[in-house]
């Protein structure tokens, strides 16, 4: 009747948590995701990087229990764009999450369902609070592996539709070497 309590020691400089279920995300699994695709099209054709890795710790989607992940976003550009998540709405509107950085420098992007967008730096230290009916998604603006810990209701499920399609209304690209947070001209 009980579950039985973990405890589980994390690694801070590889992201990797014991016994989590790992996956893990090339730039061939984000088609359509970058505004440049003549670059993401190369890039896959010469070596197909890995974006990111997510070890996650899940349990049964059942309400009042909590999940946790943490997620190694790698460095790297598609074009201009900085490499990221693929980004989600949770499949349960109301559902927030908590994320905690962990190493690295990046930050968030959120939206809401209306399309008005916040950008949240994120170095190690930062939390972040997602409120519910937010699509969130990080990017990686460092030159070093973003890792970073999220912890949400198990039961809040993911809803990758209409980010897949439209995106974010903000985009985040390095020009003149700095990191920028324009309109996305696709929005
Ligand atoms: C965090 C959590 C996970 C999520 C992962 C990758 O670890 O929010 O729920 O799966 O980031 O993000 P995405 O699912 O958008 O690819
Ligand atoms: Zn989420």
């Amino acid at each position: 009747m009980y579950k039985e309590p973990l405890g589980v020691k994390v690694d801070f400089e590889t992201g990797i948590i014991p016994g989590a279920k790992k996956s893990v995300r090339r730039l061939s699994d984000m088609k359509g995701y970058f505004l440049d695709e003549k670059a993401w099209e190369e890039m896959v054709k010469n070596g197909d990087p890995v974006v990111y890795e997510v070890y996650a710790v899940e349990q049964e989607e059942k309400e009042g229990d909590l999940n946790f992940a943490t997620t190694v976003l790698y460095p790297g550009k598609v074009g201009k764009e900085f490499f990221f998540t693929k980004g989600h709405f949770h499949a349960k509107k109301d559902r927030a999450e908590i994320y905690i950085a962990l190493k690295g420098k990046g930050g968030m992007l959120l939206q809401t369902p209306e399309g008005e967008a916040r950008w949240i730096p994120m170095e190690p230290g930062t939390v972040v609070y997602v409120p519910p009916y937010w699509a969130h998604r990080t990017v990686n603006t460092g030159n070093e592996p973003f890792i970073f810990l999220a912890i949400y209701p198990a039961d809040a499920g993911h809803d990758y539709g209409t980010i897949a399609e439209k995106g974010f209304s903000k985009v985040v690209i390095e020009e003149d070497g700095e990191v920028k947070v324009v309109d996305n001209p696709r929005w």
